[in-house]
């Protein structure tokens, strides 16, 4: 079992969905229960994986195929699970990462027309059973999200596809949470980011935190 104790949320949606705004959020509530949080991201997270990042997202791979890339992809967060997820769960530490398997899924797989038995054999040979307890997926409109991303400076070699794209991209991340509503929750990510934040936290411990919550020792007789 690699998490005996720990537990592992992971943020996905579009560009500008908010997602590295509300995963550090939450860890900063998660650390202000006194819980050892481990915030990460994808690509990279661990040293080799970071290192991999930016020849993902400056374009060098691109020419090589979607394959290619998932494959890159996959190498990265292999050094990612192994390195640092995994060791963190098994200490019982609250892991939260930006992105995980179902950006693959989605960018490679839905866009990239990636065979769904290569992305699915990846995921079995690297992420295993280390699977996310819970995957929140903001959607928000391409126009917002890439409004905010733009905002924030230039684009990289994803941010820089067509309006059509990042239509495809929402619909392919609304068909996940459809499929595993046990895993994954869909969250309009347009308000502001305050009010997500809340609903994040209420969905975590109704999800999550509850069920961690010891049980009340019985009261002593007489
Ligand atoms: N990729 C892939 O193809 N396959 C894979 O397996 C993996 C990844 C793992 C990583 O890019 C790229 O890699 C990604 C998919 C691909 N494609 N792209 N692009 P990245 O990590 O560098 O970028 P990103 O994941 O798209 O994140 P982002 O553009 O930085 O967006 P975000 O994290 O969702 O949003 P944010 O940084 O929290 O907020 C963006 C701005 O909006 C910022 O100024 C905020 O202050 C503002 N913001 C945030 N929330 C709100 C709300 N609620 N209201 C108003 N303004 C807000």
């Amino acid at each position: 079992m690699s998490k005996p104790n720990g537990c592992f949320i992971t943020f996905e949606g579009g560009e500008g969905s908010g997602k590295t705004t509300q995963a550090r959020r939450l860890a900063d509530r998660l650390e202000l229960m006194g819980k050892e949080v481990v915030l990460t991201r994808e690509p990279g997270g661990s040293p080799g994986a970071e290192a991999m990042r930016h020849l993902l997202l400056c374009g060098v791979i691109k020419p090589l195929g979607p394959e290619a890339e998932a494959i890159v992809f996959a190498a990265a967060r292999d050094d990612h699970v192994s390195t640092l997820i995994r060791p963190a769960l098994a200490r019982g530490a609250w892991v939260i990462c930006d992105r995980f398997i179902d950006s693959t899924r989605v960018y490679q797989g839905a866009l990239g027309n990636v065979d769904h038995r290569l992305i699915r054999g990846l995921e079995r040979l690297v992420v295993g059973d280390t699977m996310p307890d819970l995957t929140i997926i903001l959607d928000v409109s391409p126009e917002i999200g890439l409004a905010r991303a733009e905002r924030r400076g230039s684009a990289d070699r994803f941010e820089a596809e067509d309006m059509e794209y990042h239509r495809l991209l929402r619909a392919a991340y609304r068909e996940i949470a459809e499929r595993e509503p046990g895993r994954c929750v869909l969250m309009d990510a347009s308000a502001g980011a305050d009010a997500l934040a809340v609903r994040i936290w209420m969905t975590v411990s109704e999800r999550l935190l509850r069920q961690r919550q010891p049980l009340a020792a019985p009261r002593a007789a007489g």
